[in-house]
């Protein structure tokens, strides 16, 4: 037996990494299945497990997982449609970088950076709240942001950066130790790949030959853990819209919390705010307290949240089944 690292994972195929760098093919052998009670028993990417010696170390061999090591620290969400249990997405993750543009808009919301500082230190993570796109910032807009995010983790921990100038990303960089594990959370367009590639320097450019091998795989189940020239672990999240770690009715709630305020002042509590009487927000639309548009935006982005959680929702139980299912 020996012990490697997960750093490759597609549902129950994985790629488990020596201590020198040998990456081999592996699969939990019948006896770890056997033992399996819940999904999060399966190793993950990130995990420490024990393996088979590999026959000459023929990297072409597939070897079997003997054994997960126990887990320190974990990335985790909770199963959409089931309160109770939490999916384990990845293990040995030290530091949560909680990436928020400085550029207005839903690029930072307050709702959506306490969840994930929620999320990420319940499962032991340490969250760094990084504000990107400093070059971008109106001064008052930075100074409210500023605020709101040093209040929710401590100060230290709040690094204010530009991927675009490389100001603020030495900084960034001490937020963690070499060897240390990360990962990026944040909403699309933030600007997680310009950072890791500023974190990176040259060395991701050449990166990208490798992403291209992985092309093709199914971008929300394939999870992979690279490394920066300076020894950093990376977990490397594809689609991580995909991932849920919030709701998505939740992030579009936190972006019209006008609207929900007014909402709130409807007669009847499942008002649908067309044709109901004593309907707040009709009202306040007639008076011009509320643009119709901006409640038309609501409308069709609550919508469209509600579709995705239905469509995530039976993904999620269709894996659960596919993993419960005895061999
Ligand atoms: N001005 C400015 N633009 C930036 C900065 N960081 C990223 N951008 C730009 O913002 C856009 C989105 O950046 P990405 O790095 O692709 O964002 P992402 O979070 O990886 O997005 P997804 O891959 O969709 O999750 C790109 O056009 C970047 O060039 C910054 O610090 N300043
Ligand atoms: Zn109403």
């Amino acid at each position: 037996m020996q012990k490697a690292r997960i750093v490759a994972q597609d549902h129950h195929f994985y790629t488990a990494e020596l201590a020198d760098g040998t990456r081999l093919d592996a699969r939990v052998s019948g006896a770890y299945s056997y033992r399996v009670v819940e999904a999060s028993d399966y190793p993950c990417v990130g995990d420490y497990v024990l393996i088979d010696a590999a026959p000459d170390q023929d990297t072409s061999a597939l070897v079997y997982i003997h054994e997960t090591l126990p887990r320190t620290a974990i990335l985790q969400r909770r199963r959409p449609g089931d309160r109770d249990e939490s999916q384990v997405i990845a293990a040995h993750v030290d530091v949560a970088l909680l990436v928020f543009g400085m550029d207005g808009g839903r690029a930072f919301t307050e709702g959506l950076l306490s969840r994930l500082v929620t999320t990420v230190r319940a499962g032991n993570v340490r969250p760094v709240v990084v504000l990107n796109k400093a070059d971008l910032a109106a001064p008052e807009h930075r100074d409210g942001i500023l605020e709101i995010a040093r209040a929710a983790v401590p100060e230290h921990s709040v690094c204010v950066v530009s991927a675009r100038t490389g100001a603020g990303i030495p900084e960034l960089r001490k937020q963690w130790k070499a060897g240390e594990t990360i990962c990026l959370l944040g909403i699309s367009g933030v600007g997680k790949s310009s950072l890791l590639n500023a974190l990176a320097g040259e060395a991701l450019a050449r990166e990208g030959a490798v992403r291209n091998d992985y092309k093709g795989r199914h971008t929300t189940t394939f999870r992979r853990l690279f490394s920066l020239p300076d020894g950093t672990a990376v977990i490397d999240l594809p689609g991580m819209r995909e991932l849920h770690l919030w709701s998505e009715s939740e992030a579009v709630d936190d972006s019209f919390e006008d609207v929900l305020a007014i909402a709130s002042g409807c007669r009847f509590r499942n008002c649908t705010h067309e044709h109901e009487p004593g309907c707040a927000v009709q009202r306040a639309i007639e008076s011009g307290e509320l643009q119709a548009e901006r409640f038309e935006q609501y409308q069709k982005l609550s919508a469209e949240a509600a579709f995705i959680e239905q469509r995530v929702n039976r993904f999620a139980r269709e894996a659960q089944d596919r993993q419960s299912k005895p061999r």
